[in-house]
């Protein structure tokens, strides 16, 4: 046993130190950057017969006569990046393998300058070559990675390519199994960001939490270079400050000011600038505070109670991931509409312009790594994918003022590995990130005594604790719901995170009592007594109805209703609201008339 973890790590050194990709630096949207969106040249390899001696890599094409090559780019044949590749093509639908893309590009070098290549997401393996080299891989399918092409990079006629792979794979996070679409690809943009030779790496702006007129954080080079100048600029806080660097290079920043904070109603976001020797870097930032306090959660010091809605990456009337600001406002809007403050983005880390969209609009957001049912917790190399996938969302989102929870997991059945695991997570979430609040979607209640107990060793590692249950559609009720008590022996929020049910839009079948009718009525009979059984929960916090909108996925085979989606949303796969829709919406208007929120 112990060798087996010891291979596992000595695998997992072995994979940093010899071409992983590098953790991506922050806020690529707000440098100097080009995105090579558009159409990639493609091949398909569903048994990945490129990697061997056909070594689609080298991107040879044959000119002469006597050229016997048979594996080569074709210009017509391209896929759209960003975009899922099974929504692309007919015959990729149900696909998971491989598939090859190249795209050229010419560059015309600026003095000094250094090259980055940097992509948002690709799901769910990247083996990323740039002009006949191989610079790395990257796994997991939601969150981004770099390479750094300074030196390989020439004038005209750039070949960058990359096999993507989506198969599912049991140590893989996901593992084997999900309740969603395994959309494969390079699903978010790429980009070529450029930089000067001393560039701002990373950098951090916030609210002290304990002091609501002092701006907290710190600026790093990308370098350990001392004495150098960083400028903040925020103009509308007359803030215009020079900070030094230490022989780390890194600066802390420091103001006092007095700040309008960021609030779901009015989610102010301010304009702001970093800039090192030329380099420069533009963010809005927003401040707030966000805290427990016992069994309360406090937004800038206030109690909120989070009007939420889980939220699956997926535009359902184009049966595709989404991946644009034009995709995110759809799904923000439709939450808005409902009357949510929050948003939980399930189960893996959206793309930036979602979190953006929802710190626009008010919602604080619930981020989540894939850490999902199924996970291979006693594998070697799973714990530090999982540690990883979660270093690359905080590093990313860290200056989004309305992320306020990091989920590290959603319904994992306990045992030994996966407690490690799971402890291990929220430990490394705090130490990232002190400053937000840590949770964990669970299962494990049960009805005991006449009362629905939180069992899980877990929940004593996070701050809020999230609770996916299913009564009414899983499973009966133990008793009349509004009777329905809950006992928990954490001094904790409690999140409901899912419930729900399944039901087909304007599905008329007269019963409201047969779940197997997946009529709206049922539905919303399940609502109306979930809400019945919320308002005798003291320590809730916050609910999340299961879902916003029917998603597709695979394991939903039945025949009449499902046809391959997840028939739980509270609007259809076109946007029609169901009527579960209408019960949710009237709640939250009366928690709000109710002033129990911000
Ligand atoms: C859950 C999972 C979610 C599923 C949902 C369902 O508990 O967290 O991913 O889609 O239930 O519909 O069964």
């Amino acid at each position: 046993m112990r060798s087996k973890k010891l291979l596992g790590f000595l695998l997992f050194v072995i994979m940093f130190k010899f071409g992983y990709a590098q953790t991506s630096m922050i806020n690529v949207y707000g440098r100097n950057s080009e995105l090579l969106n558009g159409k990639w040249e493609t091949i398909i390899d569903p048994f990945d017969a490129g990697i061997g001696w056909r070594a689609v890599y080298k991107d040879i094409t044959p000119t002469g006569k006597s050229d016997f090559v048979e594996y080569s780019f074709i210009k017509e044949n391209t896929l759209n990046v960003p975009g899922d590749y099974n929504s692309q093509l007919p015959e990729l639908t149900y696909y998971e393998s491989s598939v090859w893309y190249k795209k050229t590009f010419n560059y015309a070098p600026g003095k000094n300058e250094r090259l980055f290549i940097h992509f948002g997401a690709v799901n769910y393996i990247a083996d990323v070559y740039f002009n006949g080299k191989k610079l790395g891989r990257h796994e997991g399918g939601f969150t981004p990675f770099q390479f750094e092409i300074t030196d390989l990079v020439k004038e005209s006629g750039n070949a960058l390519i990359v096999r993507v792979n989506n198969s599912r794979v049991k140590n893989g996070i996901p593992g084997f199994g999900f309740d969603w679409f395994n959309y494969g690809g390079i699903t978010r943009d790429v980009h070529l960001i450029k930089t000067k030779k001393v560039f701002i790496d990373d950098y951090k702006i916030q609210l002290d939490p304990d002091d609501k007129s002092h701006i907290i954080g710190y600026a790093k080079l990308n370098s350990e270079l001392a004495g150098q100048k960083i400028s903040i600029e925020i103009p509308e806080l007359k803030i215009s400050e020079k900070i030094v660097t230490d022989n780390k290079g890194f600066a802390t920043i420091n103001l006092k000011r007095k700040i309008q904070l960021w609030t779901p109603e009015q989610p102010k976001l301010y304009n702001a600038s970093l800039n090192v020797e030329n380099d420069s870097i533009s963010d809005r930032i927003g401040f707030r505070t966000i805290k427990v306090n016992g069994t309360q959660i406090l937004l800038n010091g206030k109690p909120v109670f989070l009007r939420g809605v889980n939220i699956h990456e997926e535009v359902p009337q184009r049966r595709s991931r989404a991946y644009s600001d034009a995709d995110a406002q759809v799904l923000i809007n439709w939450a808005k509409e409902l009357g949510c403050n929050f948003v939980r983005l399930v189960h893996y880390p959206h793309n930036e312009y979602t979190i953006k969209q929802a710190e626009e609009k008010g919602l604080m957001v619930w981020e989540e790594i894939p850490v999902y049912q199924g996970i291979d917790f006693p594998d070697s190399t799973v714990k530090g994918k999982a540690e990883l996938m979660l270093k690359e969302v905080i590093n990313r989102d860290k200056n989004r003022c309305n992320v306020i929870l990091w989920s590290v997991a959603n319904e994992t059945g306990p045992s030994k590995d996966r407690d490690k695991t799971l402890v291990a997570l929220a430990k490394e979430a705090k130490l990232l990130d002190p400053t937000r609040l840590v949770t964990a979607a669970f299962n494990n209640v049960s009805y005991h005594d006449g009362k629905m107990e939180l069992k899980d060793s877990v929940m004593k590692y996070v701050d809020v604790i999230g609770i996916n249950e299913y009564m009414g559609w899983y499973t009966d009720w133990a008793k009349n719901p509004e009777k329905v008590e809950w006992s928990s022996d954490f001094n904790k929020p409690l999140i409901m995170s899912e419930f729900g049910g399944e039901s087909v839009y304007n599905n008329k079948i007269d019963t409201a009592v047969k779940a197997s009718a997946w009529s709206e009525d049922y539905v919303v009979n399940i609502y109306n007594n979930q809400i019945k059984m919320f308002k005798n929960i003291p320590f809730l916090q916050g609910v999340c109805p299961w879902v916003l909108v029917d998603f597709r996925s695979p394991v939903r085979m039945q025949s009449t209703y499902q046809k391959g989606w997840n028939r739980k949303g509270l609007l259809s796969e076109q946007g029609d609201k169901k009527k579960a829709w209408f019960v949710m919406k009237a709640y939250y208007d009366e928690l709000k008339k109710m002033n129990r929120i911000q």
